[in-house]
């Protein structure tokens, strides 16, 4: 059935440049909204940067500042029964796709009311209501479960795409190519948006990319592959949204890079600077700010300033709120640590019996298993 679909597929289909011409954006981005959910997502991250290092967070914490237009561009372009996948750089993500920041911020204080009950943290939010299956801790992990999603979304006849965001160091793993091949083979509607910030931790794009220009590998899967300027919020959603569509419409996986940057570290913990020169980011930061650039647009269409200094008031407000809610939610116990973790409640009780301080040992519980098996 596969051969047949792929048959009938028209050469326009294969052809990644006739992919955004053929598809208006169904849904014009409403530009002011975007810039209330960027900067929410910058104010959020700010704040989640200062209450890391007063030891609020704990584990790591990776910001996005910076790249906020990228990820609410193709958030703005998902529909509501549609599935979004991420790494871990993820909480702008679930801010995009209506989480409230008072579970974002709970969970990164790995609290009881945190979107993934604190059992997640800053790399793994979850919100399944509204389709955000996980932001997923290693490289490329989060890459076959998209595709997976997307098979199973085919197998229940629903009309629906995944958007897998991936970093530009995923695309050298394996399972890149397991994902985007079976995508293909299936025809299955996955959009894979690359978020290119020109760095997997301290390597660069071209010191770890034989073809560094990342959407042309697409071509290697026969599917259409586009690069977009991921500082504007208004062409990142125009080129998500066509890909989407097409996913939706005509089950076409397709890959996005999306051209972006961080203006932090790697996670809170790296200063960032060793292997990049203050010019560099102060050029980004100086010309090339996602939120200036979508002021500016606002400002130049009329918007009257006192409407832009709302949107940072009212922004500010919920993440002072956030950070008060998550300060109230209670610690998870240690011994429900394993809950979430096993499908069998047995297994999650024994882990709790050998936590620090549980009344049975690790010997008593491995003497257990024995005498059972
Ligand atoms: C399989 C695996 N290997 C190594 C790591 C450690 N690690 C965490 S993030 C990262 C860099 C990933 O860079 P990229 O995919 O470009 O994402 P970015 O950090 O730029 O958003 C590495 C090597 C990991 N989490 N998983």
């Amino acid at each position: 059935m596969a051969t047949t679909r792929r048959r009938t597929q028209s050469r326009s289909a294969r052809r990644p440049d006739a992919v955004a011409a053929a598809h208006a954006p169904q849904r014009p981005l409403d530009l002011l909204a975007a810039l209330r959910d960027m900067t929410l997502i910058r104010l959020f991250e700010q704040e989640a940067e200062r209450q890391y290092k007063r030891a609020r967070i704990g584990g790591y914490c990776h910001l996005a500042i910076g790249q906020e237009a990228a990820t609410v561009g193709a958030v703005a372009a998902l529909q509501p029964q549609d599935k979004l996948l991420t790494s871990y750089r993820s909480h702008g993500f679930a801010l995009a796709r209506g989480t409230s920041p008072q579970a974002v911020m709970a969970e990164l204080f790995g609290r009881e009311d945190g979107c993934a009950a604190g059992r997640g943290g800053s790399m793994h939010l979850l919100d399944p209501d509204r389709g955000y299956l996980g932001g997923w801790g290693i490289v490329a992990g989060q890459l076959p479960i998209a595709t997976g999603v997307a098979l199973a979304g085919v197998k229940r006849g629903e009309k629906m795409a995944v958007l897998c965001e991936l970093g530009d160091g995923a695309v050298n793993m394996g399972a890149w190519h397991e994902a985007l091949n079976l995508a293909a083979v299936w025809r299955l509607p996955v959009v894979f948006a690359v978020f290119n910030n020109g760095y997997g931790m301290g390597t660069t794009v071209d010191q770890a990319s034989a073809e560094p220009e990342i959407h042309k590998r697409a071509a290697a899967f026969r599917m259409p592959g586009e690069r977009v300027d991921g500082q504007d919020v208004e062409a990142v959603h125009a080129a998500a949204d066509a890909l989407l569509q097409r996913a939706r419409e005509d089950r076409q996986p397709a890959v996005l890079e999306v051209m972006t940057y961080r203006l932090r570290g790697h996670s809170v913990a790296d200063a960032g600077t060793a292997y990049r020169t203050k010019d560099e980011v102060e050029e980004w930061a100086s010309k090339r700010d996602p939120l200036a650039l979508a002021t500016q647009k606002l400002l130049a269409a009329g918007v009257a300033e006192g409407e832009l200094d709302a949107v940072a008031r009212e922004a500010q407000e919920a993440v002072d709120a956030a950070v008060a809610f998550a300060d109230a939610s209670p610690q998870p116990s240690v011994d429900t640590l394993a809950e979430f973790v096993y499908g069998d409640p047995r297994t999650a009780e024994q882990f709790a019996r050998m936590a620090p301080g549980a009344p049975a040992g690790e010997a008593q519980v491995i003497a257990q298993l024995q005498q059972a098996a």
